[in-house]
């Protein structure tokens, strides 16, 4: 089966995405993901001026092989634009191959493993009473699993603690990157109490999470992480920049808080430490951004031999097409942890027309053949591109920092 064409589609209902559509000679066709939040179109570039004309007339079914040809064989390896191109040719791969055996992309993966997939979504607030009301109502829509942000009194609300977390990121998205304050001392002691106000509302059956959005030194995140014990957290998020793996380790030495880490990561080896010393217990790589249903699928095996769990990113700007494929693979995977779900706005889905579903917190793959999502690119052309960043965080005294 040779692909014959492949298309770059940009478009924004609600968020920016980029989808590829790969065309055979025998008439299957499928889509990928390849969204990079606030470098769309630098991704629509590698894919239209690197990536495509080598493609054509390749078998669209050696998807290992098209993956090794263009990690490899580019000579430059890894990084977010490279592997988001990667992941969205793979998907749309996968999807034609499923297709082809007229089952849905879970069945190639092994089958299922679970019957449905427990997701954990955001609620925000600018206090703790707000995030407290918040949680209680979403526990009543019956999710098991919950996020919980709050935002510092005295500063300007910052990303991720909005009222409509749901909903592109509570307004924290800008035609030009917002700047933000942060202040690390005011923060610290207040998310404890914030999580002792949730577990007196709604108990310890439910699952408590919180995203600290890398702004913490390895030093603070423990004093976090023990000061959090008590409140049983699922996990702490992304406690501190995670480019130097190493930081972990004195976190875990302080703590047994469990960690969440790695929805920037887009290799394996991005993990390798904090996987082999065991150092973290969820890993948050996304089919979008870490090389496809291939290249999430090697990581998560990987991870499964150390007792790390999946933990698949999928804000908003993860498109429906890779949660799609995330889904898949978490059905299929023996050592799941858990999916993130903000949900999408209407226009998405109506671009996106799928086959996966969302219930009560938990999700479907649906039974269609492929990963189960097309685009109506009619639809697409009505929300053309459209510039969009997230923020940028400063010390309240000027110093730009990590967020
Ligand atoms: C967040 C995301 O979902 C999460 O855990 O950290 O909102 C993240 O900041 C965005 O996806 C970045 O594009
Ligand atoms: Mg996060």
């Amino acid at each position: 089966m040779k692909i014959t064409d492949i298309k770059v589609i940009v478009a924004s209902p609600g968020r920016n995405f980029v989808t590829v559509k790969v065309y055979t000679d025998q008439g299957l066709t499928g889509i990928g993901d390849g969204t990079v939040n606030g470098r769309e179109l630098s991704v629509a570039s590698y894919l239209k001026d690197h990536v495509i004309p080598t493609l054509i007339g390749k078998d669209a079914l050696r998807t290992e092989d098209i993956w090794q040809y263009l990690y490899k064989g580019a000579y430059w390896r890894r990084g977010p634009i490279t592997m988001a191109a990667i992941g969205a040719i793979d998907m749309a791969l996968w999807d034609i191959k499923a297709k082809a055996a007229n089952m849905p992309l879970y069945q190639l993966l092994g089958g299922k493993s679970r019957d449905k997939v427990m997701v954990y979504k955001h609620v925000g607030g600018l206090d703790i009473g707000e995030v407290v009301e918040g949680v209680v109502a979403m526990r009543e829509q019956g999710l098991d699993a919950i996020r919980a942000q709050v935002s510092i009194p005295g500063l300007p609300p910052i990303y991720g603690t909005g009222p409509s977390t749901d909903q592109a990121a509570g307004g924290m998205i800008h035609p030009l990157p917002n700047e933000e304050v942060w202040a690390t001392h005011k923060y610290l002691p207040l998310v404890p109490k914030l999580f002792e106000k949730l577990r007196d509302a709604v108990g310890y059956d439910v699952h408590l999470l919180h995203d600290v959005h890398h702004r913490l030194t390895p030093i603070e995140a423990a004093r976090l992480g023990k000061d959090l014990e008590p409140f049983r957290l699922f996990w702490l998020e992304d406690a501190i920049p995670a480019e130097l793996q190493e930081g972990f380790r004195i976190i875990r030495q302080h703590t047994t808080q469990p960690l969440a880490v790695g929805e920037v990561f887009n290799s394996i080896f991005d993990t390798t430490t904090l996987i082999t010393e065991q150092l973290i217990d969820y890993i948050r790589v996304t089919s979008v951004h870490a090389g496809g249903v291939t290249g999430l699928k090697k990581i998560f095996d990987f991870a499964s031999i150390y007792h790390v769990r999946s933990a698949c990113h999928g804000p908003m700007d993860v498109s429906p097409v890779a949660m799609g494929c995330n889904i898949h693979v978490d059905v299929a995977i023996n050592n799941f942890g858990i999916q993130e779900f903000s949900g999408y706005t209407e226009a998405t889905h109506e671009m996106f027309p799928c086959s996966w579903s969302y219930d009560r917190g938990y999700l479907q793959p649906g039974e269609a053949p492929g990963h189960g999502v097309e685009i109506d690119e009619k639809v697409a052309e009505k929300y053309p591109y459209a510039p969009a960043y997230l923020p940028v965080a400063r010390l309240e005294d000027g110093t730009l920092t990590s967020w």
